[in-house]
């Protein structure tokens, strides 16, 4: 037997057509190859076709869009997906991908029934198993790992699959009540890091309603592929640009926004922050910086002593008890100390002796660190002309200036070193807290409120909470068996929501762990990477074949009503970890029935304050919850941030690494913007920073870009979207190129110590020198040999502990 997937791209899979049909001829029907999982979709022929019925449904997956859906259904089958109107036409929107559920309810590759292994880990050969079987060997084998190892032996990790509160969020209640370690996957931890330390978390990300793109002057799209990952959300920076605005790129490649922009900024990868400190840089020198937003709005003003690096307060100075009472002071051009509401205007440069305190304001400190970043220094380091990074200066601070920027920065090992470095740039010129000053974009714009209350039910006051641990630490803890100094024995893992073998750093490194794990459990929708490594397969139903509630990030609450059965024997995560919880022993925890908790879960005051309940969302399909009065810039409007002080943070008096494992890092250099080079992605010579070892033998970065025919692996076997891009691409610049007698076309090896990759290649003049780029959200079977994410490195920074795809060296050959 053939496996579906593939055929349904028109080619012969390379490794399982014979292996497959011998399997076939050997065992009969006991167990299939890639058979299990294939979807027969019939008629009832006793009904009469053609009544249309219409229900509601959120599109998931993490492209950041959440576009709410009509979703179409005729004889118990799914027959289309349209889009929801909304009364603000911007946000009105379905795209290409919301457009293709059909195909994705139907995939071949959806899996059907329980799976147990019945081959070598990854061979694809599977034993039907019943879910009372399922559960019950997962159970059994847990329950005797937590006795032997402690409740650590058992893992659960999950991303970007399913975020309803039923299936992600839900499925924190059980790994909570067992005391497992929670898997961080990882994914974008410098960006959330360097933003939110820097101007805190609003409702449910870290930045304004997309609306307020619309009265900007300039728009920055830093590290951010707007059309691609986010073109969706592109309609509102169209029109913002038809409004008049200017759109600045800053991307080492030619991308397809940069061909819409007013500046294209070719920068060299993982050189962001030294632009973001020189543009600070010259806006200080200018006098462009905001005086107002600095001194009510930011930590500007207060003293750092500099015995220990912390904020002066009033029990330094004998006024008060350490502790909840003791605030932070600044002082007055007259040389008054006293809190912020007692000095009208406190001073915002200078060194001083408070009471045997030497103290120095937080800004000069920072005015001291951007000082070495002259334009003409940060023009060697990033390959911009000095006059450019005088000019994008200029034009950010006198905005109104939007910045939007993406996840390209977060992939390196520095990653979070910009994210620092661009918000004290944001808050020093002010440019944030006012109309069409501030950060969105589809990276950075919020996604409005949940309304979904369910924090006692995820983590309910008799769980055990087990420890966190980075995705990239993983493999070598497991491998260790200790993390840190605490001893770790991983035995079983469970992925939900999540082709963590697909795209986790460093595949290789999680195969050679998994060899250390006994039991693998995957709980997915599909057969992919991952799910074919698995030892228990659990099929999970298509979000349209469960009854649930979600929010659109466009703020419309919808009630997704279950359009049509799931199919085969496939349940939702809620089934599936009330199953879970009843097996361990725990049925009492586990016995709320989705009603129930949907109807607890909306039974909160906000969800009231805009007319939400389970019940009334139910009779009425979706319920629009924006309001006039709902605000549309989301940080420091009125000079408020929420943070621990209330204001943007460009001085962190308490850094200290995300995952603490015991390394040493330099305190008084993390607590204020700073940059070192990439790890592997730093390919020239430049007075202070020697190119890599690791460039010195690979000499090409090897980075990757969304699609917009995928979200991440999603999609991935969609036979219309495969009509509009059928194979994984490598784009090589033509001199890379030529080097290498490599043409559109050639099939190349890509490869480095850790692996290689064996992919068509095309040469394509938008990339930049020396840059290779990939489309992302490929899976094992694309390629024509190897896997792109067995070449990037699990290595990341000490302070944030990051999956760094780009900072990854290669060389390439053709085949
Ligand atoms: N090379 C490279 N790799 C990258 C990146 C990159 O830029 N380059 N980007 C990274 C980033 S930023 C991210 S966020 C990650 C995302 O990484 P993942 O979270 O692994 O992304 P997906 O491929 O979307 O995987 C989600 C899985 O959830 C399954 N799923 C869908 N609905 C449900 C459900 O209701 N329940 C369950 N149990 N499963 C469901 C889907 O079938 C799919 O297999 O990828 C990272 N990987
Ligand atoms: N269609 C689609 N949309 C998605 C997703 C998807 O899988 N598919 N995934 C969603 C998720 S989880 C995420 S995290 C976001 C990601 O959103 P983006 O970060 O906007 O998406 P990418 O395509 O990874 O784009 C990274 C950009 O950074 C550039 N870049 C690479 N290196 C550098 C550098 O050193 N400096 C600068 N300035 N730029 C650099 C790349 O050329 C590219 O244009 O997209 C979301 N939207
Ligand atoms: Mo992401």
């Amino acid at each position: 037997m053939v496996e579906s997937k593939n055929l349904c791209r028109g080619k012969i899979p390379r490794r399982t057509f014979l292996k497959g049909s011998a399997a076939m001829l050997a065992l009969g029907a006991a167990w299939l190859e890639g058979g299990f999982w294939l979807s027969k979709v019939t008629a009832d022929p006793g009904k009469t076709a053609n009544e249309e019925v219409i229900t509601y449904g959120v599109c998931r997956g993490d492209c950041l869009g959440h576009c709410p859906m009509r979703v179409h259904v005729r004889d118990g089958h799914l027959v289309k997906t349209s889009k929801l109107s909304h009364p603000i036409p911007e946000f009105e929107r379905i795209c290409q991908r919301g457009l293709t559920h059909v195909q994705r309810i139907y995939a071949p590759d959806r899996l059907l029934h329980p799976l147990r292994r019945a081959g070598k880990r990854g061979e694809g050969k599977w034993e039907q198993i019943t879910w009372e079987e399922a559960i019950a060997e997962i159970c059994t084998k847990w329950k005797s790992y937590q006795q032997e190892f402690g409740p650590e032996s058992i893992a659960f990790s999950d991303c970007a699959g399913n975020s309803a509160i039923d299936s992600r969020p839900y499925t924190k209640r059980l790994f909570n009540l067992m005391g497992s370690v929670r898997i961080d996957n990882s994914f974008d931890n410098s960006f959330f890091s360097g933003i939110i330390d820097s101007v805190g978390e609003s409702s449910w990300s870290v930045g304004d309603d997309e609306r307020n793109l619309l009265s900007a002057k300039y728009i920055f799209a830093w590290g951010s592929n707007l059309t691609e990952a986010g073109h969706v959300h592109y309609a509102f920076i169209n029109k913002a640009k038809d409004l008049g605005a200017k759109l600045i790129v800053i991307d080492p490649n030619y991308t397809i926004a940069a061909s819409k922009a007013d500046k294209f900024v070719p920068i060299r990868p993982g050189t962001d922050a030294v632009l973001a400190m020189s543009m600070l840089h010259v806006a200080i020198a200018e006098k462009l910086t905001d005086k107002e937003m600095l001194e009510r709005g930011t930590v500007a003003p207060f003293l750092v002593k500099e015995s220990d690096g912390m904020f002066l307060r009033l029990s330094d100075l004998g006024r008060a008890e350490k502790g909840a009472a003791d605030a932070i002071v600044v002082r007055g051009a007259d040389g008054q100390i006293g809190l912020p509401s007692e000095i009208a205007v406190p001073v915002l440069q200078g060194t001083f002796e408070v009471q045997g305190h030497r103290v120095t304001t937080a800004y000069d400190l920072l005015v001291e660190r951007v000082q070495e970043w002259t334009p003409e220094r940060a023009a060697e380091i990033c390959d911009i002309p000095a006059a450019t990074i005088r000019e994008l200066a200029r034009m950010y601070a006198k905005g109104p200036t939007t910045l939007c920027a993406g996840y390209g920065p977060d992939h390196y090992a520095n990653g979070q070193q910009f994210y620092y470095a661009v918000m004290a740039l944001v808050l020093a010129t002010g440019q944030i807290g006012r109309p069409g000053a501030g950060l969105n974009g589809h990276a950075m714009s919020s996604f409005l409120e949940n309304y979904a209350d369910i924090d006692d039910i995820v983590t309910p006051p008799d769980g055990k909470q087990g420890p966190v641990i980075n995705a990239p630490l993983v493999p070598e803890a497991i491998k260790a068996g200790k993390y840190g100094d605490m001893p770790l024995n991983i035995k079983s893992l469970y992925v939900y929501d999540q082709n963590l073998l697909g795209n986790q750093t460093h595949r290789t490194a999680w195969l050679e762990a998994l060899e250390h794990i006994d039991l693998f459990v995957v709980a997915d929708v599909t057969m992919n990477d991952t799910s074919r490594y698995a030892d228990i397969v659990l099929p999970v139903a298509h979000y349209f074949e469960t009854d649930t509630y979600d929010m659109s990030y466009s703020g419309v609450a919808v009630y997704n009503a279950k359009a049509v059965e799931p199919l085969g024997e496939a349940k939702g995560d809620f089934e599936i970890v009330n199953m879970l919880g009843c097996g361990m022993g725990m049925a009492d925890k586990f016995s709320l029935s989705r009603d129930e908790f949907f109807r607890k879960a909306l039974d909160n005051e906000k969800a009231r304050a805009v007319g939400l309940s389970w019940e009334k969302l139910k009779q009425e399909g979706y319920i629009y919850t924006l309001k006039p009065e709902t605000p549309i810039y989301m940080h420091g409007a009125k000079y408020e941030f929420p943070t621990d002080t209330k204001r943007g943070e460009f001085y962190r008096e308490n850094v200290a690494p995300v995952a603490d494992v015991g390394k040493a890092f330099d305190k008084k250099r993390e607590a204020l913007p700073c940059w070192n080079p990439p790890y592997e992605a730093w390919q020239v010579d430049v007075p202070g920073f020697p190119r890599s070892e690791a460039a010195a033998k690979y000499p090409l970065v090897f980075t990757s870009k969304r699609p917009k025919f995928r979200v991440h692996t999603q999609y991935s076997s969609n036979p219309w979207l495969l009509e509009l891009w059928k194979e994984p691409v490598v784009t090589f610049h033509p001199h890379d190129a030529e080097k290498r007698g490599i043409r559109t076309g050639d099939v190349v090896k890509i490869f480095n110590d850790r692996g290689y990759v064996v992919v068509k290649a095309a040469i394509n003049p938008a990339n930049r020198p020396g840059v290779l780029v990939i489309d992302h959200g490929w899976q094992k079977d694309d390629f024509i040999d190897g896997h792109y994410s067995d070449l990037s490195s699990n290595k990341s920074d000490v302070m944030v502990t990051n999956n760094a795809f780009f900072d990854c060296v290669v060389e390439a050959v053709k085949q």
